[in-house]
């Protein structure tokens, strides 16, 4: 699908931009890589980056966009925490005459959409990620498992699409069975903590899979205070592929992640350049994401973010 910028409004070729950046929490690896990624091509290319940090909150992101827009940035990237909240932010800065381009999450597509309200979105395939995730899982215990899921933040696109992905791949496997699906919010403390309740209620679960890294980590800790071996007792799965999960595959602890790469600093800046010399863009930019198995982790560890 091609988004053709009509009714979008402009950007001017210009030498030098001044653009938002707002994200959505900074407590996990994943954001400091994103974070970190999108400041280091604006200095790169010597543009001026308003940060803002919405601290997890929805509420506090849909204002920062508003500052923003008070601002006069040329463009706002978004990284919307929420779905359904940050659609009305997009079409508010729309409206102020200031492209957005959604990075690494999206808005509900019925509330704003690509080539209209925004640009484009920039980031990986959450459907895709989640249901790659459930075909190993199929495939390794031949379609017999009793499975923890933690899911990632309330109302969020990844958390939405992760478990589509997963739950659509498993569908109709007599053998394969979801015992309980939480919230984790996509944190290392709630994984853990959600993972310890479960785990009292599920004594028999043999699989856990966590819509990300962080969640994945906290659910190890949990059950190695259970006595359980992570890896061995009960299989670990989950998604980013962070430095620190890897090195875990490598350890047997993870069984297989599914990529999620938070480097978006060059495709965001590029797809800002290309909108401002008015070629068209796609509604969507979507990221290859690798896997880590046993048998790559090791050597692509120097790789992972
Ligand atoms: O997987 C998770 C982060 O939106 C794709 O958010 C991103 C997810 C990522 O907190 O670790």
């Amino acid at each position: 699908v091609i988004a053709v910028a009509q009714g979008l409004p402009k950007l001017a070729k210009k030498s030098t931009y001044k653009v938002g950046f707002a994200q959505t929490e900074s407590n996990n690896p994943w954001r400091l890589a994103q974070t970190k990624s999108m400041q280091d091509e604006a200095r790169r290319l010597g543009y001026q980056l308003v940060y803002t940090d919405a601290g997890g909150s929805a509420a506090k992101q849909v204002s920062d966009v508003d500052s923003m827009i008070a601002q006069r940035v040329d463009a706002i990237f978004l990284a919307p925490r929420e779905e359904k909240p940050l659609a009305a932010a997009v079409k508010k800065a729309r409206a102020a005459g200031i492209p957005v381009i959604l990075l690494d999450r999206t808005v509900d597509a019925k509330l704003a959409k690509a080539g209209t309200d925004y640009v484009t979105f920039i980031g990986s395939d959450f459907i895709q990620e989640g249901r790659r995730v459930g075909e190993w899982l199929k495939k390794t215990t031949k379609g017999k498992a009793t499975i923890i899921q933690l899911l990632g933040t309330t109302g969020s696109s990844p958390a939405n699409d992760r478990r589509k992905g997963f739950e659509d791949a498993i569908r109709g496997q007599s053998g394969m069975k979801i015992v309980a699906s939480q919230d984790g919010d996509f944190s290392r403390d709630k994984g853990r903590q959600v993972m310890e309740t479960l785990l009292q209620a599920h004594p028999d679960v043999n699989v856990v899979y966590a819509h990300n890294d962080e969640m994945a980590i906290g659910a190890i800790a949990a059950l190695e205070a259970a006595g359980k071996k992570p890896g061995k007792d009960v299989m670990v799965l989950s998604i980013d592929g962070g430095r620190e999960a890897v090195k875990l595959v490598a350890d047997g602890k993870i069984n297989y992640i599914v990529e999620c790469n938070p480097k978006f600093g060059p495709k965001a800046f590029e797809t800002l350049k290309n909108y401002a010399a008015g070629k068209q863009i796609p509604a969507k930019i979507i990221n290859p994401d690798r896997e880590f198995t046993r048998e790559n982790a090791s050597r692509l560890l120097s790789s992972a973010f």
